[in-house]
């Protein structure tokens, strides 16, 4: 009943729709570079995605979509363990301890909830409302360190963290379940819409024109960046005069997260420069790092086979270590068949 002695990294995305920048920055790029540097498990959340309607007979190939996108953003599966949320039926056993660990008020506070169930919750789902509960278990049941995700998910991270302190408090397991911390840094943590830049980039938002998609061909890129929303100044010299301009400061934020720079970095190269000129270069960026993965993308994809077979090689390895997690926590909470 020990933490693990090595750092372990846990994500997921939903196959909820395309994959977008943001998701692209804020996630992808991040697991990638992870990979390398600790045992990493990255899921797809089918479990997550169903909390609001999928249509059942394009699940499995939204599933497929997502994977294929983490083989072309660079996730190795010989490194990685790639995998569907429910193939491993762990993640939602222990998520039904963890719903009777958290507390009805902390799940009251999540934001995200109130986003997406605006002024309608009483016709969400009550798993969309649980979800924070069962993202602690898909972290949990790896004893995952580390959490690379987008700003959007801090708080859910929290919510991870409270859970697992309760879950050692309450049953007198001191560092049963580590406190993993969330890695959010860098300019891609919160990549914002193309059209406004005080909200975040998001599958969801009905202008395509919002966001960039990892399939945009370059033509769209270039269309998508050059509409996007901007002001007339030029760029300043630093970043506390870029505050109040949100595109600006989203537009030199992107560039930054693309090129691996800091936004200081782009500023320094770009101070005085206007927009004519900055996007045609942000462009040509994007366009650059972007089509490859999207022309990976379409090649994993024409091969579903392919991606069936690392899935279910993954999955069958997640168990491995789900498996052991769950069968103690039956035993800690004291279950007949624990
Ligand atoms: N705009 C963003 N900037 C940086 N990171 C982002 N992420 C999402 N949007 C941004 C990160 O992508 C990962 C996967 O997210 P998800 O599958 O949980 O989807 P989501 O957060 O629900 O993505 P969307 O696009 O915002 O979908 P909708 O519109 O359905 O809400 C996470 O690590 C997330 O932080």
């Amino acid at each position: 009943m020990t933490t693990p002695r090595h750092p372990r990294v846990l994500s997921g995305v939903q196959p909820t729709g395309a994959l977008h920048l943001g998701n692209y920055l804020g996630a992808l790029v991040k697991f990638t570079r992870l990979q390398h540097e600790m045992e990493t498990f990255i899921f797809v959340a089918d479990l997550h995605a169903i909390t609001q309607w999928q249509d059942p007979k394009l699940l499995k190939s939204q599933v497929r979509e997502i994977a294929a996108a983490y083989l072309a953003a660079g996730l190795d599966p010989k490194i990685a363990t790639i995998f569907p949320q429910s193939a491993v039926p762990e993640h939602a056993e222990l998520a039904w301890v963890f719903n009777c660990v958290a507390r009805l008020g902390w799940l009251d506070r999540m934001t995200q909830f109130k986003d997406k169930a605006g002024k309608h919750k009483e016709r969400e789902s009550v798993g969309l409302y649980t979800y924070p509960v069962l993202q602690a278990a898909d972290i949990l049941i790896y004893k995952a360190t580390h959490v690379p995700v987008g700003e959007d998910q801090k708080q859910h991270l929290e919510l991870t963290r409270d859970i697992a302190q309760k879950f050692n408090h309450d049953f007198d397991v001191p560092d049963f379940f580590p406190q993993p911390e969330a890695v959010i840094e860098g300019p891609g943590a919160r990549i914002m819409s193309l059209r406004d830049g005080t909200s975040k980039m998001s599958k969801s938002d009905p202008s395509d024109y919002s966001r960039i998609n990892l399939t945009d061909d370059a033509d769209a890129i270039l269309q998508k960046v050059r509409k996007a929303r901007t002001d007339p100044e030029p760029l300043p010299e630093t970043l506390e005069e870029l505050k109040a301009r949100p595109e600006a400061q989203n537009l030199v934020g992107i560039y930054a997260a693309l090129d691996g720079r800091t936004s200081a970095d782009v500023l320094t190269e770009f101070a005085g420069v206007g927009f004519g000129t900055f996007k045609p270069r942000l462009a040509d960026l994007a366009v650059a790092k972007l089509g490859p993965v999207g022309e990976a993308m379409r090649r994993y994809m024409s091969d579903p086979a392919e991606i069936d077979r690392i899935l279910t090689a993954g999955a069958a390895r997640a168990r491995e270590v789900a498996a052991p997690t769950l069968a103690e926590v039956k035993s800690i909470v004291g279950y007949w068949a624990g």
